[in-house]
């Protein structure tokens, strides 16, 4: 079976409907067909400042968001990843064969340090790409399901882990990632410029998963829409109509087309009243499953341990044959 590795941050506690529909919709499908690792990743979330209780409490949670939208145990691999201590130690050997032209080139590092100002922005904020090159090599990732927004962390990951093979032997695997085109990029409920984000949407803009269901009704209902009243998919001339589309699409599986088609005649509030219910009705099992995990920490515990022990016995050995080839003395 081909192997996928993923991660997501357990910074702010819920996960958005970006997050989900971009990348952890498809890591639920990925786990029936692939050899999948998927990770709390707790190391990137320190590269801005945090609080340690309510970190180790969005940790949890986030691993309970993922069994509750379905990620199986017994199907793929769950672990948080600051318990598999290779993680670091790879992305030292990664740090020296990184160029620092190449990597002072992430947008995503541009954009958030600009917003944060040099004085506030971390060391880790800036290596936090090549952290993540060494979370893929680890394991020898083939396919990396995404957002959009990931693409350049995936293109430089091939680019220093093709370096490392050129230098020192073939070693890794290259991955490629995997983005689904309709939903690789959730927008913003109120500034469908911009994509749905954790740091960069208004709390209006975005859906947090655990909001309450009336927030989120709330929230769809008041989303922007575009000039003129016709529900048609049209990205450049309709951003915010378009976005509501994709979203009732994915969700609900009824192809953009049929939905142009049943909307044809009625005006935005009728999609807006209507996603919001399907939203409504998504989110309330979530929520509740979600919650079931984080009633019973004990099976969460052990559910968490054995994939960091499942995943430290891939990471081991990947991180030993690094250290032969960049000619470390084996401990005894
Ligand atoms: N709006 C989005 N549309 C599609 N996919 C998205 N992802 C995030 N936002 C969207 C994807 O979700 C996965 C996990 O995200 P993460 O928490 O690791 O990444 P993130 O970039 O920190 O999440 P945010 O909300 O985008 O936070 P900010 O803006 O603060 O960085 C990733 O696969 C990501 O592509």
């Amino acid at each position: 079976r081909p192997r996928v590795l993923s991660g997501i941050q357990p910074t702010a506690g819920s996960f958005h409907l970006g997050n989900y529909l971009g990348a952890v919709r498809q890591w639920v499908a990925l786990q029936e067909t692939h050899d999948a690792f998927y990770m709390v990743v707790d190391l990137h979330a320190i590269t801005i400042p945090q609080d340690p209780a309510e970190l180790r409490a969005s940790t949890r949670l986030a691993a309970a968001q993922l069994l509750a939208a379905g990620l199986d145990p017994e199907r793929c691999t769950l672990f948080v990843q600051s318990h598999v201590p290779e993680h670091a130690q790879l992305a030292w050997v990664m740090n020296c064969i990184t160029g620092f032209g190449e990597a002072s080139r992430m947008t995503q590092f541009k954009d958030k340090s600009a917003k944060q100002g040099a004085d506030r922005t971390t060391v880790g904020l800036f290596t936090y790409p090549i952290l993540q090159i060494a979370d893929i090599l680890l394991y020898h990732a083939d396919l990396v399901p995404v957002g959009e927004d990931q693409r350049q962390h995936i293109e430089i990951t091939r680019d220093v882990g093709e370096r490392f093979n050129g230098r020192y032997g073939a070693t890794f695997t290259i991955p490629k990632p995997y983005i689904l085109k309709e939903t690789a990029k959730i927008h913003d409920l109120q500034d469908p410029a911009i994509k749905m984000s954790k740091s960069a949407s208004s709390p209006k803009g975005i859906v947090n998963l655990l909001d309450e269901p009336k927030a989120t009704v709330k929230k769809i209902k008041s989303a922007v829409t575009d000039t003129g009243s016709e529900i048609v998919f049209d990205e450049d001339k309709k951003p915010g109509v378009s976005n509501l589309l994709t979203i009732f699409s994915s969700l609900t599986g009824t192809p953009v087309p049929e939905l142009e088609q049943a909307y044809v005649g009625k005006g935005y509030g009728a999609l807006k009243t209507d996603l919001a219910e399907v939203v409504a009705d998504w989110v309330a099992p979530f929520r509740a499953r979600t919650q079931e995990y984080l009633d019973d920490p004990a099976t969460l515990d052990a559910i968490l341990a054995e994939g960091a022990a499942k995943a430290r016995a891939v990471a081991a050995d990947t991180l030993a044959a690094t250290y032969d080839r960049v000619g470390f003395v084996p401990a005894k």
